[in-house]
């Protein structure tokens, strides 16, 4: 009789772990950052090489849960597929490695560039400023092996706001930091090449703005993510010694559904960002 009490209770145990791993299987790959195989099985972006999939990285923060509104020490550990460091990376846009930040409902985002330590472990300081889950991704080039993205969730502790819901701009002209930047966007479409235009004025005169500084080494630099935060794309311009006003980017968006696209500017020694939301057709 006991031991079909244990028995039952053992089951019941088993049952509700089952059905709380599985939205988070589904969703997204966790966020509990004790365990430390998150970022090996986050996935290969689709054009890795096989040299470059076998890459790992893991996630590490300080302190372990991180606080809204603290700095806290983000370090990613890259190895190799037998648990290896890898110590070589190849510079890539004046960077060994770029990470995005952003929270789940896309409405931060932030580019920052965590410096090389050596024996495979890079290193930054990050400040998530409110409660919630956010999505790191971390971009580099194990040398010879070609590009590599690798994402980790975390989740800040306290009362995270309300999500902001992320919808379709009606009107695809926004002005940041004194810009009016507009993106032109041929028909969006699933697997087909999409070019992506954004074209820079000064907000207050409307003038075209021609002498944008190179950001990065290029005229500017593009970030996307699907709504889920499941799919993501950089895209780096067409022609990388544009100046303005336009800056020309092309890419294929995956599948279909929303996405939100960053376009980040220099000018006059000042970085901008203008977040845009696009809808793709299937
Ligand atoms: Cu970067």
């Amino acid at each position: 009789m006991k031991k079909a009490t244990a028995a039952l209770l053992l089951a019941a145990a088993l049952l509700s772990a089952c059905s709380k791993a599985a939205p988070a299987q589904s969703g997204h790959e966790g966020m509990d950052m004790s365990s430390s195989d998150h970022g090996a099985h986050a996935g290969h972006e689709i054009g890795e090489t096989a040299k470059a999939a076998a890459v790992k990285a893991a996630f590490s923060f300080k302190p372990e849960r991180p606080q809204a509104g603290k700095d806290t020490n983000v370090s990613i550990q890259i190895s190799d597929s037998a648990g290896n460091p890898v110590d070589k990376f190849d510079v890539s846009h004046e960077q060994q490695m770029h990470l995005i930040v952003v929270s789940k409902d896309l409405s931060y985002f932030e580019h920052i560039h965590p410096a090389y330590q050596g024996k495979g472990v890079f290193d930054v300081t990050a400040k998530l400023p409110v409660a919630g889950e956010y999505k790191l991704f971390a971009d580099f080039v194990p040398s010879g092996q070609g590009s590599v993205t690798r994402s980790q969730w975390v989740t800040v502790q306290g009362n995270a706001p309300k999500p902001q819901p992320i919808q379709p701009d009606s009107s695809l002209t926004k002005t940041a930091d004194g810009k009016e930047v507009t993106l032109a966007t041929g028909k969006l479409e699933a697997g087909k090449e999409a070019s992506l235009t954004f074209t820079i004025k000064d907000a207050a005169t409307k003038q075209p703005i021609t002498n944008l500084q190179p950001y990065l080494g290029a005229v500017g630099h593009v970030v996307i993510l699907s709504d889920d935060a499941e799919q993501y794309l950089h895209v780096h311009p067409m022609e990388e010694k544009a100046s303005g006003p336009d800056a020309k980017f092309m890419t294929t968006f995956p599948k279909s559904g929303v996405y939100k696209v960053w376009g980040q500017f220099q000018h006059e020694g000042k970085v901008f960002t203008v977040p845009f939301v696009v809808k793709v057709s299937s």
